[in-house]
């Protein structure tokens, strides 16, 4: 018999390592084994023999470097088929009307560019619309101004309903509109208009209800919002907790935006009867402080609310909302900052107005609309940081109010070319649908 085995030679394999010790020499597997199949006395050939596998292994490690797949033939043609479908989907990319998977609403659904015209007038002869929202059944509601609700149905009939107690004045008039979360179970139409009161004009915002094309009102769900010529904000929306925000301006008297009890230079936040919720940092309908002008509202895919504000000469801002924080109103603007007191997420500069006003959020950035820039503003969104103010459709439409993305995913643009600032061509104002394809 051969040595000491430590092991059974039968299991002793080519890559085992371990020693077995024969006629007091040690051998390993290799050696071992190389011994049976050639029959070679091994310790004379024995450093021959580790060179030979020495050179086997560094061939084996340079195969692999140069085709990593060989090992894996299966897993190959997954890869492959994965770069392939990247490339595809890079391509698809550049082509509009094509799917994009990467593109999500606010609601991070993912949301496909419709495959109609790039740009299509959907409604004409308007006059200063403010908001636009979308019924259920594919009909539409437009505030304009002066004070009318059109109804508009699918074929694009409309329907003019005068809103009482309106006061169209100045920048005042029927304003915001939002349809509650569960529309379709309780009807409810919410409008913020500035009305005439005993002592001058406020702002307030009324329910209603709105059936088959008959509006009733309900009830009142905020009163005595100061009102001016100027400076009345106007956007509502309900956010991604199913309250409701409200933007209000400081109605031409800027140190009510610092004044934490008075409800202008406000963004506020109501349920949706009108009540307090708990939650509100102050215990009042005040949610954030501090704001000029505010006309737009948008939540991104984060549910992070952002908000679009005028400025007094230039430096108009996109802020970054957050519950209790202050703007800054009229105590700083632009680059300036203060202890306490927030700096906008994106201001316009010195030079430049945008006038922003209505805002939506689409695919990582807020668009929103510029009235004196006459221009959709893009937004581009790095969390909560905004990296890059893109300008799309510069001159082309005049004074823009709003931009509303529609249920079947085109943008909604809406002029405001005939509110006494702009130039409106005979057919003013309009809504206009853009294909976001444009733009992507
Ligand atoms: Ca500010």
């Amino acid at each position: 018999m051969p040595g000491q085995l430590m092991f059974k030679q039968s299991s002793c394999s080519l890559l085992d390592v371990r020693i077995l010790v024969e006629g007091g020499s040690r051998l390993t597997c290799l050696d071992y084994r190389v011994r049976q199949v050639s029959g070679v006395g091994f310790m004379k050939n024995r450093n021959l023999l580790w060179v030979i596998f020495l050179v086997a292994v560094i061939g084996v490690v340079y195969l692999f470097y140069q085709q990593p797949g060989w090992l894996t033939a299966g897993e190959d043609d997954e890869i492959l088929e994965e770069l392939e479908e990247n490339d595809r989907l890079e391509q698809d990319r550049e082509v509009p009307g094509k799917l994009e998977p990467e593109i999500i609403d606010e609601n991070g659904q993912e949301i496909t560019i419709p495959e109609g015209p790039e740009r299509e007038v959907v409604l004409d002869n308007l006059s200063i619309p403010w908001e636009l929202v979308f019924l259920p059944d594919g009909e539409k509601l437009v505030t304009e101004r002066a004070g009318n609700l059109l109804y508009v149905s699918e074929d694009g009939q409309v329907e003019s309903m005068q809103i009482e107690r309106v006061e169209h004045a100045g920048e005042g008039g029927l304003l915001g509109m939002a349809l509650h979360p569960d529309f379709t179970e309780n009807n409810y139409l919410y409008l913020y208009l500035t009305a005439r009161v005993e002592g001058g004009l406020i702002n307030r915002v009324e329910r209603y209800h709105f059936i088959d094309g008959e509006l009733s009102k309900d009830t009142v769900i905020i009163d005595d919002i100061p009102g001016g010529t100027t400076h009345d904000g106007g956007r509502m929306a309900f956010g991604p907790d199913s309250l409701l925000y409200i933007a209000t301006g400081d109605a031409g008297v800027p140190d009510l935006s610092q004044d934490r009890d008075s409800l202008a230079g406000k963004i506020l936040r109501l349920e949706d009867d009108g009540s307090i919720p708990d939650d509100n940092p102050f215990g009042s309908e005040v949610y954030s402080y501090g704001h000029r002008n505010p006309q737009g509202l948008a939540w991104d895919s984060e549910s992070n609310l952002w908000a679009t504000e005028h400025g007094p000469i230039a430096q108009d801002e996109l802020n970054h909302i957050e519950s209790g924080k202050n703007y800054g109103w009229p105590a700083i603007e632009g680059d300036q900052s203060a202890p306490g007191m927030e700096d906008p997420a994106m201001h316009s500069g010195t030079d430049e107005t945008w006038a922003p006003s209505g805002a939506v959020y689409y695919d990582g950035s807020i668009f929103f609309a510029g009235l004196r820039g006459a221009t959709l503003y893009e937004a581009v969104l790095s969390g909560t940081e905004v990296v890059e103010v893109k300008s799309h459709l510069q001159d082309e439409y005049g004074r823009l109010r709003n931009v509303v993305l529609g249920p079947e995913g085109y943008f909604y643009l809406l002029t405001s070319n005939r509110d006494g600032r702009g130039s409106p061509a005979p057919d003013d104002d309009k809504i206009i649908r853009i294909n976001p394809g444009l733009f992507r």
